[in-house]
């Protein structure tokens, strides 16, 4: 196996024995194959475009969610995933039958083989097949990129929402990555095209969650237990959240959010429902003490899974993308409800969770709260009560650098205000940071995807301050990553111009020397040294 996709790549370089998130080097070796056939099927229907032939929503959708089954922390299961290389396979020869011209197709698009076959043919297809180090790094650096943008496209999939463009493009950007004929330009160009698509797929998202729940307003959530068995809901699938919700209602189950569903109570639909209770815990690499002492059974919606202790792995579901090898996994077909009763059945059995903290923290600072409040904040902005605005959002991780994200708010000046989406808010969203003229210090859009709602903010901002440049906004960016969501977020932010953006807590191991110089000399990215002279450089 080799793998150097997330921020905790072994070494800084790559995990090669076993994955530092416990992926196996079998099923890492099957994610590569699944990720090659997905280019391949890919390759076929950007022909099949090119011909003027329509390529159906099923296949989309199949692709967007085969690279999601790929992404850090979504799914352990091999047999999941030797599923859908086989269904992928299938499909692509259908397609393949639909083609008028089938010369110079690429052996991705080409390869058929059976399941006995999958294990020799997947170590001959994983990054290290790419000889030149460039090369290689662009290309992952876009497969990475796309990885997320599937993610989020597959969430708006799920509300019955679907861009044909973006489907068309990252079928198309994929497939580019098999062509030995593109140059390192011709790959940087791809690069950035690729953060386009990540804002209309972010876009694309924003409307579909919005549209379902409404604009996320101002929220307090309750981080304490309630006396009732509950279900722990992880990930990003609100449309999951939903039909659990629907299903729990009056039951005497209540449903808490962890991680990155926290934000589902930011919006409005989901108020109604009385035993939504509230969050437990923290980012998701807290999960092995905080599903023990949840009690009741957890759903993983998306990424991020800690392989599970004995201690509740009975009690862990997944769904989705999502898989892990003994634990249940429910699904059900495109558009139709999931039925979630062994679930709930299992957790009127459980005692109610154990209470790990006590308190509340705020939240709903998409973009429309924000446009509302935008008269204050250009105020505080004008009379010098608010200095700066750091854009803090990605993901949080296990490793010990990461408390440098902590430690990095407490030390910014009180006329500061942080931005933040993403897991990555777990490391100061309990801090109690304060406030500036009732504006709270911390101010969180959401998941990482809402991230867009931090772009709309920037942009809305240099339109008040009638700005030429988003870069002359008093705003900075020490933006963490750890896995491909982050990825599309970044160069989402960098097709909308953003520089000098820091990330950290270590650059990614697969820009190589001369991507990471290019990243460098036009978009001043840069890594992170340590709390007190990044504040120094910063503010
Ligand atoms: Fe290693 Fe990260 Fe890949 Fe897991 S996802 S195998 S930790 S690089
Ligand atoms: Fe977190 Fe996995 Fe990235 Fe959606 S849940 S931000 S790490």
């Amino acid at each position: 196996m080799f793998c150097y996709q997330c921020q905790e790549t072994a070494g800084c370089t790559g995990c090669t024995m076993s994955g530092v998130c416990g992926k196996k080097p079998e099923v890492a070796n099957l994610q590569d194959l699944l990720v090659y056939v997905t280019k391949g099927i890919s390759f076929v229907t950007t022909k099949l475009r090119a011909e003027g032939k329509e390529v159906s929503e099923d296949i989309n959708h199949m692709i967007s969610v085969n690279l999601f089954t790929t992404i850090t922390n979504a799914n352990f299961d091999y047999d999941s995933i030797a599923q859908k290389i086989e269904e992928t396979i299938n499909a692509k020869e259908q397609l393949l039958e639909k083609l008028t011209d089938e010369s110079n197709l690429p052996d991705a698009a080409i390869w058929n083989g059976a399941k006995a076959q999958y294990d020799e043919k997947a170590k001959t297809v994983g990054v290290l097949s790419t000889k030149d180090e460039d090369i290689r790094s662009l290309r992952e650096l876009i497969t990475y990129g796309l990885k997320g943008l599937a993610a989020y496209s597959k969430h708006a999939n799920a509300l019955l929402k679907d861009n044909k463009d973006v489907d068309a493009f990252l079928q198309k950007a994929l497939a580019a990555t098999l062509d030995d004929s593109l140059s390192v330009d011709d790959l940087v160009a791809l690069t950035l095209e690729t953060g386009k698509y990540g804002v209309e797929g972010m876009a694309l998202l924003d409307e579909a969650n919005t549209s379902a729940y409404g604009n996320p307003e101002i929220t307090k959530v309750d981080i304490g237990v309630r006396n009732n068995p509950g279900i722990l809901i992880s990930g990003h699938d609100l449309k999951d959240l939903e039909m659990l919700l629907e299903q729990t209602k009056g039951t005497g189950v209540d449903v808490y959010t962890h991680s990155e569903m926290l934000p589902a109570h930011y919006y409005p639909f989901f108020k109604k429902y009385d035993n939504f209770a509230g969050n437990y815990g923290n980012a998701w690499w807290k999960q092995k003490e905080e599903f023990a002492s949840f009690n009741g059974p957890i759903l993983m919606t998306t990424n991020c899974i800690v392989p599970p202790a004995d201690s509740y792995k009975d009690r862990m579901f997944t769904t989705g993308a999502a898989g892990y090898p003994g634990c249940k996994h429910i699904d059900a077909p495109y558009g139709e409800t999931k039925d979630f009763s062994e679930i709930i059945e299992m957790a009127k059995k459980c005692d109610a969770p154990t209470e790990i903290e006590r308190g509340e923290i705020v939240g709903g600072f998409a973009h429309e709260q924000v446009f509302a409040l935008a008269d204050s904040v250009v105020d505080a902005v004008k009379t010098g009560a608010i200095k700066k605005f750091v854009i803090m959002a990605g993901c949080d991780g296990r490793a010990k650098s990461r408390e440098y994200y902590t430690e990095f708010a407490k030390a910014l000046p009180k006329d500061t205000v942080i931005l933040t989406a993403g897991c990555a808010k777990y490391k100061y969203n309990k801090l109690n940071l304060g406030d500036i003229n009732g504006i709270p210090r911390v101010l969180d859009a959401g998941q990482c995807n809402d991230s867009y709602s931090l772009a709309l903010i920037a942009l809305k901002l240099k339109e008040v301050f009638e700005l030429d440049d988003v870069n002359e906004l008093p705003i900075v960016y020490n933006i963490s990553w750890y896995e491909q969501k982050a990825v599309i977020v970044l160069l989402a932010l960098l097709y909308l111009g953003v520089k000098n953006i820091h990330l950290g807590p270590t650059l990614p191991a697969f820009l190589s020397p001369n991507v990471a110089n290019v990243l460098v000399q036009n978009f001043g990215i840069a890594g992170i040294t340590n709390v007190e002279d990044d504040i120094k450089a910063l503010i």
